[in-house]
């Protein structure tokens, strides 16, 4: 019999071991540092391969611990039955998760259709997955939907994109475009756009079905006045699409105040975008690559 002291540390050691694990925490601090996470701003989870729930599942035998009991969860997502996921703690600041993982942090499974849930390890303490988690997993469903290598979704409130979901009209087109005519590099992160909700309440479950809508499509999506959800195969992926939209939001943001009623001298055309798209294959949307009159 383990105590619950050297129980707490072997979860915390092994999920700060583990390459997801330390992904997230990693990625986490870092995006804080950037002012993307003010209080408990923004949440994170991440979707186990096979080989990763087995380990898991090695070390509850270890420690000798049951599983929590099955709970319903507030969505059905049959395409996900018997997966499990990380996800951070209710309440937890993204900032800290590297300082109590087996607190902050915990792995929770899906029963066979994808209608119940139960906490496989960690939130110790009494700790509860993260309120978002019923929207996390609609989510999930949507991204594995498109790419079954897709695991990681992000989600932060960085400053340039809640200011450019006040100014530019509220349609993927329009913000995909405001952000590839930023910076050469935009394209790359997102060469099939950038999706979009509306200003919805944070949390719902409205918010969750409207974003997993834009992620049939896209591996970005804007959530106006609030911040950005990005999904990604890593962490590092999914970072990338992040910090490369912020920059571009904060290159735009700085051109239009810069140039106020002026024309805006040297511009990224749509000719350069396309060829951009030809030389490097993208295989972005035709569509998003032509102005309204042309
Ligand atoms: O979890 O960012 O959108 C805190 C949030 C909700
Ligand atoms: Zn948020």
């Amino acid at each position: 019999m383990v105590d619950v002291a050297a129980a707490e540390q072997r979860i915390a050691t092994f999920l700060a071991e583990a390459p997801y694990g330390r992904g997230l925490m990693d990625m986490a601090a870092e995006g804080a540092r950037r002012g993307w996470h003010e209080a408990n701003g923004g949440n994170v989870s991440y979707r186990l391969r096979a080989a990763e729930r087995s380990e898991v599942e090695a070390v509850r035998a270890e420690l000798d611990l049951a599983c929590g009991l099955w709970e319903d969860l507030a969505v059905a997502v049959p395409e996900l039955g018997s997966e499990a996921f990380l996800v951070s703690a209710a309440g937890s600041f993204m900032g800290r998760l590297d300082q109590a993982p087996a607190r902050r942090l915990g792995i929770v499974e899906l029963d066979e259709s994808g209608v119940r849930f139960r906490i496989s390890i960690g939130f110790s303490d009494g700790g509860r997955p993260t309120s978002e988690l019923a929207g996390h997993l609609l989510i999930h469903s949507a991204q594995k939907a498109r790419d079954r290598e897709g695991r990681v979704l992000y989600h932060a409130h960085p400053n340039e994109l809640i200011v450019l979901s006040k100014m530019v009209e509220l349609t993927p087109r329009a913000v995909t475009r405001a952000l590839w005519k930023a910076t050469t590099e935009c394209i790359l992160a997102v060469p099939e756009g950038v999706g979009v909700v509306p200003c919805l309440v944070p949390g719902s479950l409205e918010l969750a079905r409207a974003s997993a809508e834009q992620m049939e499509r896209f591996r970005a999506v804007l959530w106006a006045q609030h911040g950005l959800l990005c999904a990604g195969s890593t962490w590092e992926d999914a970072f990338g699409r992040m910090d490369s939209l912020v920059k571009a939001a904060a290159v735009h943001l700085a051109t239009r105040a810069l140039a106020g009623e002026a024309v805006v001298p040297n511009v990224i055309t749509d000719g350069f975008l396309r060829a951009m798209n030809e030389q490097l294959h993208l295989g972005a949307d035709d569509a998003f690559l032509r102005s309204e009159d042309k």
